[in-house]
């Protein structure tokens, strides 16, 4: 039996719809803004980036991207997060990670102002989302609990692997999908690097959400029949003919479709939806600005 492709690219086009209409309806009273800033010529981080504007400039959000290059100093990057947090048409900032190595992620993060912290990355939104507080879902974990939720995965009760203990996914996601929340409610286990026998975990999970990084690291003989695979892995793995980047997931997809009940592809899995739940957030940080929410 072959999986059930989970759809990130159709999901994501779906909620992109609900957006366009609630940015309309709020047009003559708030225009939502974002500004992207992007440090560095990282080919990933430009695509990303590029995307995340093209995507907000459909759903009608203002959009300022900022491209800075990898020399910039701290100082001035400072600077620059502090000049939008005083800027009243823009409602979310986001700082492409990585950074450059002599930048402090940290100290950048702590510098946005947590009203426009649309990536849920400021230590005030992080403490609010783990006590399960109104806050900015970071945009990965956020978009794969919509997935979940949106192609009808039962997740209360079940036996949840992440792999991955990043500050981006991993951990995120696992407190997320533990909380008493839509698309939580599960038993949660968090594999890592360190982690003695990964098999014996993966192979119990109901569903198996990868973030390692590591291109094709999950095989068919590491899970069980039926499991819902959650690939976030987006890996360069070559190029195309035609001169595009050539993507893996953490996952060996060919393999694992025969024996998971549903998974998600790489490129068109969970990408598109993090992109969506930016705009998702910029909308309701406008809104909320706005004294409308
Ligand atoms: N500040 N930094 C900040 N916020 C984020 O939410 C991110 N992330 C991660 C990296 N750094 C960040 C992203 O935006 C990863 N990420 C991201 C966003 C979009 C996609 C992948 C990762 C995406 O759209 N992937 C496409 C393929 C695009 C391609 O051709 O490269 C996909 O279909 O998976």
């Amino acid at each position: 039996m072959s999986a059930k492709i989970i759809s990130g690219t159709e999901t994501a086009k779906a909620i992109k719809e609900e957006l366009k209409k609630e940015v309309a309806e709020l047009a003559d009273k708030v225009v939502p803004g974002l500004v992207t800033i992007l440090v560095g010529e990282d080919p990933a981080s430009q695509s990303y980036v590029a995307a995340k504007n093209k995507t907000a400039h459909a759903l009608g959000i203002h959009s300022e991207q900022v491209t800075l290059d990898a020399e910039t100093s701290e100082e001035d990057l400072l600077a620059l997060v502090e000049k939008y947090n005083n800027d009243d048409k823009i409602h979310g900032i986001l700082v492409q990670l990585p950074l450059p190595k002599h930048i402090d992620e940290a100290k950048i993060l702590n510098a946005i102002n947590p009203d426009k912290d649309v990536d849920g990355f400021h230590p005030v939104n992080v403490g609010r989302m783990v006590l399960g507080e109104q806050c900015f879902l970071p945009c990965t974990p956020h978009g794969v609990l919509e997935l979940l939720q949106r192609s009808g995965v039962e997740t209360s009760g079940a036996e949840v692997v992440v792999v991955g203990r990043s500050n981006i996914v991993g951990k995120p996601v696992a407190n997320l999908m533990l909380q008493k929340r839509d698309a939580g409610n599960a038993t949660v286990t968090l594999c890592h690097t360190r982690t003695k026998d990964m098999d014996f975990h993966t192979k119990r999970a109901d569903i198996l959400i990868v973030a390692a990084g590591v291109a094709n690291m999950i095989k068919a003989d590491q899970v069980k029949e039926g499991v819902v695979v959650i690939d976030v892995g987006v890996n360069r793995i070559g190029v195309t003919e035609s001169g595009k980047a050539k993507l893996a997931g953490d996952v060996e997809f060919e393999s694992v479709k025969e024996k998971a009940a549903a998974i998600t592809p790489v490129p068109g899995g969970v990408g598109p939806m993090t992109i969506t739940m930016l705009m998702k957030n910029t909308v309701q940080s406008a809104k909320q600005f706005a004294g409308l929410a």
